[in-house]
């Protein structure tokens, strides 16, 4: 799952979101769904049946979770006659391109979910979103790590550098970007690519890293302040931090 989400995350020319709270089965847990429109001809879903005509967007989206709640996982959404046509899986390639939408039915928007339980929520800016938790509290980064393990997630990481704009602006934030394996090779935590160095510039604060004291493996940033990211010792709890959960 988490390939097929970079691959869309390359084709996704701009982000149509809705957000609607879906109440989890006999719980009180929040899902925030969003459709987000996929371009390329190599892609296309089955079709589950119309939904109807002369619908916004919105409606195109809950009619189908609601009418195949098992199911929808895309929509065909024309915006000119409000078609609406529910679809399952996004199909990508030969198989994608087979049952791409045609003109009349207008065009392809995925779904992702964001399990918004817990303080999470779906966040997005430009072409980057993200189900995310920011805490009002510090933790050293193993705490923060654990914290959001038992939270279902990780934290944060954006290996595209936008990303890191998703970040609630007015605090540094501990993210999943550390040196803890290799002194001054900066890689996340996810994958364990390496930043590079434009990448590097941009986000640290002059003077950083500077790995003080042969100690600071761990990373903060706050976005909105510019080149902002310092290094610190991992053990000290001296920033907020930030979750986050795969959309799936
Ligand atoms: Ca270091």
């Amino acid at each position: 799952m988490f390939s097929l989400l970079l691959i869309i995350s390359r084709v996704i020319s701009c982000l149509e979101v809705l957000l609607v709270l879906f109440p989890h089965h006999g719980g009180a847990a929040l899902v925030q769904r969003t459709y987000t429109k996929v371009t390329g001809s190599s892609y296309g879903s089955d079709r589950l049946g119309s939904v109807g005509s002369g619908l916004s967007l919105s409606e195109c989206g809950l009619y189908c979770w609601s009418r195949y709640p098992n199911e929808c996982e895309t929509i065909i959404y024309n915006s000119a006659t409000g078609l609406c046509t529910a679809g399952s899986a996004l199909k990508s390639g030969a198989a994608g391109a087979a049952v791409a939408p045609n003109s009349a039915e207008g065009e392809l928007f995925a779904l992702f979910a964001c399990d918004a339980s817990n303080g999470f929520q779906y966040v997005s800016s430009g072409s980057e979103s993200a189900c995310i938790m920011a805490s009002n509290f510090t933790l050293n980064f193993y705490d923060a790590v654990q914290y959001c393990l038992n939270m279902d997630a990780s934290l944060f990481v954006a290996p595209v550098f936008e990303k890191l704009q998703l970040l609630p602006h007015g605090h540094r934030y501990t993210i999943g970007l550390t040196d803890i394996t290799t002194e001054n090779t900066f890689v996340w935590q996810d994958t364990g690519e390496a930043i590079n160095s434009k990448y590097r510039l941009q986000f640290f604060a002059p003077g950083d890293p500077n790995n003080a004291d042969g100690q600071e493996h761990c990373t903060a940033f706050e976005a909105g302040a510019g080149a902002s990211g310092v290094d610190y010792t991992c053990s000290l709890s001296m920033f907020r931090f930030v979750c986050e959960r795969p959309l799936v």
